[in-house]
């Protein structure tokens, strides 16, 4: 494991070097420094889960066989995409979130030389995408199937984006339209395609697999994502943020947060309306106060129930899939997660 995480980050290096010497651009020494410096700041420094899962996936999909050195580079240039594509949506979504920290430092944009100049960075950091699969993939079989997926997820991850931010609008702040569904609406699409179907999506197109085919591994993947995100929005709370790397935002944020959803099907009138004037504000004694509520509601306990009653349903769709490499690669995953602090 130790092994893999670090050939994972020589390839991390090694893609690194190509985009500061795109022949594309005419580079100056400051402008290599920034993109340097901007790549080393957001993309390396997360759990790497999404990334190591390409590798991992494929390693099951071909059924335990020894993978050659050019295997485990491409998978390793894919995961690095997907590593690429989730720094582009931290940049900006800590813009969006007015965020402070994140993976234990301040956030890009609070940087002081930064500042909005982080809107181009996430621009950029996107565009890498695309260049590092031209570099890698160009003659592969599956090359246009990879662009396009890499296309549709950001496509639905931008769209669950906007749910999660419209929701939230100044001036409509209404606590009666966050329900369960729309907060699975938002969660699936903003979390769960880039997160969980993607990696695995990445890894059956290297070994050949026609992605159409392969609609019953997409949803549970799916499920699994919002599982995740349920947990995020759990740990926004109720987590370490030395732990987590991040201070949580989503009460001051009025976001359609599980945690709120949960609160508001259970609360009585009186507590209702302690939520309705305390929520989504930014002074520190409103947030104390809906979080004091959280406790008295025992969320943390409502939490528990769903987070063991979700671990058994997906366990029990994963185990009613025909392959046993496919439910290799999903309980893999799934064990990364479960019960996870950060
Ligand atoms: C996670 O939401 C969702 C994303 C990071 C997707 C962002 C998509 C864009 C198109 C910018 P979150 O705000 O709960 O994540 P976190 O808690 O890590 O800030
Ligand atoms: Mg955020
Ligand atoms: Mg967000
Ligand atoms: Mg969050």
């Amino acid at each position: 494991m130790a092994d893999l995480k670090s050939t994972f980050l020589n390839v991390y290096s090694v893609l690194k070097k190509e985009l500061l010497e795109d022949p594309a651009f005419e580079w100056s020494p400051d402008s290599r420094d920034w993109v340097e410096r901007m790549l080393d700041y957001n993309v390396p420094g997360g759990k790497l889960n999404r990334g190591l899962s390409v590798i991992d996936s494929y390693k099951y999909l071909k059924e335990g066989k020894e993978l050659t050195e050019d295997e485990i580079f491409l998978t390793s240039a894919l995961g690095w995409c997907i590593e690429w594509l989730q720094a582009y949506f931290l940049v900006l979504d800590d813009i969006m979130d007015s965020s402070h920290t994140r993976r234990g430092q301040p956030c890009w944009f609070r940087l002081p030389k930064v500042g909005l100049i982080a809107t181009n960075d996430g621009v950029l950091l996107r565009n890498h995408i695309p260049r590092i699969l031209k570099n890698h993939f160009r003659d592969k079989t599956y090359y246009v199937d990879l662009l396009d997926l890499f296309n549709e997820v950001e496509f639905q991850t931008a769209s669950g984006q906007m749910i999660d931010l419209i929701t939230t609008l100044e001036g409509e702040k209404d606590l009666s339209k966050y329900t369960l569904s729309l907060h699975r609406r938002i969660v699936q699409y903003k979390t769960a395609y880039y997160s969980f179907y993607l990696p695995v999506a990445c890894a059956l197109l290297m070994a050949g697999e026609n992605l159409d085919k392969h609609v019953d591994v997409k949803n549970i993947l799916v499920e699994m994502g919002t599982y995740f995100q349920v947990q995020d929005d759990y740990l926004d709370c109720f987590g370490a943020p030395e732990t987590i790397g991040k201070i949580g935002t989503d009460i001051e944020d009025f976001k359609c947060s599980w945690l709120v959803v949960k609160a508001l099907e259970i609360c009585n009138e009186e507590q209702k309306k302690l939520l309705h004037e305390n929520y989504g504000k930014a002074d520190p004694a409103n947030v104390a106060k809906v979080k004091a509520l959280y406790h008295e509601l025992n969320l943390k306990g409502v939490f528990a129930e769903y987070e063991s009653k979700s671990y058994e349903k997906l366990i029990s769709s994963i185990e009613a899939h025909p392959s046993k490499a496919v439910q290799a690669v999903l309980k893999s995953f799934l064990a990364k997660i479960y019960k996870r602090q950060k």
